[in-house]
């Protein structure tokens, strides 16, 4: 029997997303929201009880006590499992930042084209932590020493990463103890696959604690690194207005959507678009110019630093190309899916790859390489606006918002206290007094085994009801920006009355953009910033603060999980858990998910959970927020305290007559 397919307002709470599903439909064209409703996910894999690394197997764990041919258990076969998952999610953020470091070593050598350092204050703060000379030195002596230890760090074999020393002493000292500190990225990644190899590391709370090290060689080494050699070279983001939705496709200009990880090449995309060469070339073809738009951290990458908009997040990459109006989607690496070429066919859309590294069949390849970056990009524009003539029926969604992305950790210490008194202290003030009850992260992918967008929506504006202040990145930032959250006042009838009179007198929105899948380093930052302030106790663990990630889907996610939680944080994910073992299945299989959330809790103050209903999510939430606001002393939350300042004042009195207003401010009666 055909399985039930979701209507498309059960598929998605996105309208645009809902009406690109319909038109689908009549076409006939798979997505991958019928994918999942034609294919059940395999319930053994989803529990993690399947193992497949060697071939006396694969081993199905189905009853209780049965093991694999090696004899290898239920316990070690889902740790296992879930340590080859956090390690190729490290591997893939990792990666990127190695791709950085060069790119950022070829620029400190004048090897590259169109590429500067953008951002000289960062790179000298950056290089000062290192204690890399910065007086009376060229910027590009500067970067070439920074790349050249960024490099190092893939490598080394021995000691401890060098970027460790920017998270709390106490941190570090607890690492040391446990034996986690990370030695070299690549090392923890390859040290990950040997021990998952068949035959030997077979004690799942081993395994366990090489899945912490490893991780915390992504957030606080790969990912780290991708995101300070990224702001070096690109720029810091700072709030700048951008748009989301389908709708910022335009019918009367060529469109590229550039879509995956790296800013390398769509950063020399958005200068190449931008030059008289390629308007005037787009203009002979008929167009207005070439409109850019991304789609997943490509897109975060360049709407918080150049303010390009958004066409979408991860489901929505397909739908881009169902308006039939996107003359090429360059691709180059992560999240993108292998149905894209098949559903081009449909339609004149080129999908081109550009990575070394990614090759999709079918799609069309153009190297990218940065020592010829801007000839590449403006190459791969031509080859677009080539294709404008053989554009057919266009359907592009009305619906498009506007946001404010851009609030990167330097950008939040900024806006605090100004120039002379940058500060997280203002801050920790609102929290400690209970104007903001605690931070929540909302990040990461989404998941067509759940409704589209709903998760991250639904969560986050809940919890900003409760006076928690919510920053997110990645495809749940697009999410909530398409709901209106990330747009100054826009969302803040929606939201607690403390937290309103902090949005309104700093003049930020409720929900925080902080940017792609690697900068979730910069929540790392905030938070240990924060613990660094003083008032909120003296590390991570004691802030009232929780990560989530309710519709993830990727190992970066679980990489990403993994090192917030050995960084002290309180994680929850949405969907069902790689290393469940439903109780009904094999009942005695919750050793795995006992050492990540109270094991881990125990080693490292933080602890990951797999909490699959939305309310629950946020009553979890909550419940941690308040405890270690009890736990620090901090008064009981209040909603009703709060909401007497801020520009609900200024409304409340502009509306007296002018003596009771003057008596409403200084108490003193009119003359
Ligand atoms: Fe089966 Fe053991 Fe081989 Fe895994 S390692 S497939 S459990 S025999
Ligand atoms: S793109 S990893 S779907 S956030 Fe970073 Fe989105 Fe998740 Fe990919």
């Amino acid at each position: 029997m055909a399985k039930k397919r979701r209507t498309p307002e059960e598929a998605s709470i996105d309208s645009s997303t809902q009406e690109m599903l319909v038109l689908a439909e009549g076409l006939g064209i798979g997505t991958a929201f019928t994918r999942a409703d034609d294919m059940a996910a395999c319930p053994i894999g989803a529990d993690g009880l399947c193992c497949k690394i060697c071939s006396m197997g694969p081993c199905r764990i189905t009853k209780d006590g049965q093991t694999g041919v090696c004899g290898a258990t239920v316990d070690t076969i889902q740790a296992r499992n879930l340590v080859r998952a956090i390690s190729a999610g490290a591997a893939a953020h990792s990666d990127h930042g190695r791709d950085m470091a060069f790119t950022l070593k070829a620029v400190a050598n004048d090897e590259t084209e169109g590429y500067a350092i953008r951002d000289i204050a960062k790179l000298r703060t950056t290089a000062a932590i290192y204690d890399i000379p910065i007086e009376d030195r060229a910027p590009k002596e500067i970067a070439n020493d920074l790349a050249d230890l960024y490099i190092a760090q893939f490598g080394q074999q021995k000691g401890e990463l060098a970027l460790v020393k920017r998270a709390t002493k106490k941190r570090q000292k607890l690492w040391k103890e446990k034996g986690v500190t990370p030695r070299g990225i690549d090392r923890e990644v390859v040290e990950a696959l040997h021990r998952t190899h068949i035959g030997d590391d077979q004690d799942a709370e081993h395994l366990m604690q090489h899945a912490i090290r490893t991780a915390l060689a992504d957030g606080w080494g790969g990912s780290m690194i991708g995101t300070d050699v990224s702001d070096i070279l690109f720029g810091t983001p700072a709030p700048v207005l951008g748009q989301a939705n389908l709708g910022v496709l335009r019918e009367d200009m060529v469109n590229v959507v550039v879509h995956g990880h790296e800013p390398t090449l769509s950063e020399m995309i958005v200068a190449a678009s931008q030059t008289p060469e390629i308007i005037e070339y787009a203009k002979e073809a008929g167009a207005q110019g070439v409109q850019l738009s991304g789609i997943c951290c490509t897109a975060n990458e360049i709407l918080m630093r150049q303010g390009i908009p958004a066409a979408g997040n991860f489901l929505q990459q397909e739908l881009a190309i169902l308006t039939g109006a996107v003359e090429a989607m360059v691709v180059d690496v992560q999240c993108i899916m292998q149905a894209l070429v098949g559903l081009a066919d449909n339609f004149h859309t080129d999908i081109i790859t550009t990575s070394k590294k990614v090759k999709i069949k079918g799609a069309t390849h153009i190297e990218f390489n940065e020592h010829k970056a801007l000839t590449i990009a403006k190459d791969i524009l031509r080859h677009a606006i080539d294709n404008f003539k053989n554009r057919g029926k266009v359907h592009i969604p009305d619906d498009r918002t506007d946001l404010v992305p851009g609030f990167s950790h330097e950008y939040i210490n900024y806006m605090l206290g100004g120039s002379y008194r940058a500060s997280f202290r203002p801050l920790n003030d609102a929290v400690m007094s209970g104007r903001i009850r605690g931070i929540a992260a909302v990040v990461g992918c989404n998941n067509p085994r759940s409704q589209h967008d709903q998760l991250h929506t639904y969560v986050t504006k809940e919890l900003l009801k409760q006076d928690v202040l919510v920053v997110e990145t990645g495809c749940g930032s697009i999410a909530c920006a398409k709901e209106g959250l990330l747009l100054g006042e826009a969302g803040l009838d929606q939201v607690g009355p403390g937290l309103r009179e902090i949005c309104e007198t700093i003049g930020i929105p409720p929900v925080l953009h902080m940017g792609s899948c690697v900068d979730n380093t910069r929540i790392l930052t905030v938070l240990t910033q924060i613990a660094q302030e003083g008032g909120l106790g003296e590390d991570v663990e004691e802030i009232p603060a929780v990560g989530l990630a309710p519709e993830w889907m990727s190992e970066k996610a679980l990489s990403i999980g993994t090192y917030c939680v050995a960084s002290g944080a309180y994680v929850i994910f949405g969907g069902s858990s790689p290393v469940s073992g439903k109780p009904t299945r094999v009942p005695d299989s919750d050793l795995v998910t006992r050492i990540i959330s109270e094991g881990w809790e125990e080693d490292y103050g933080g602890k990951l959970e797999f909490i699959p209903d939305a309310d629950d999510m946020i009553q979890a939430t909550l419940e941690h927020i308040d405890k270690k606001r009890a736990d620090l002393g901090l008064p009981e939350y209040d909603p009703d305290k709060y909401g007497q300042s801020g520009d609900a004042r200024m409304t409340e009195l502009e509306s007296l007559p002018l003596a009771e207003r003057r008596e409403s401010i200084y108490g003193v009666a009119a003359d």
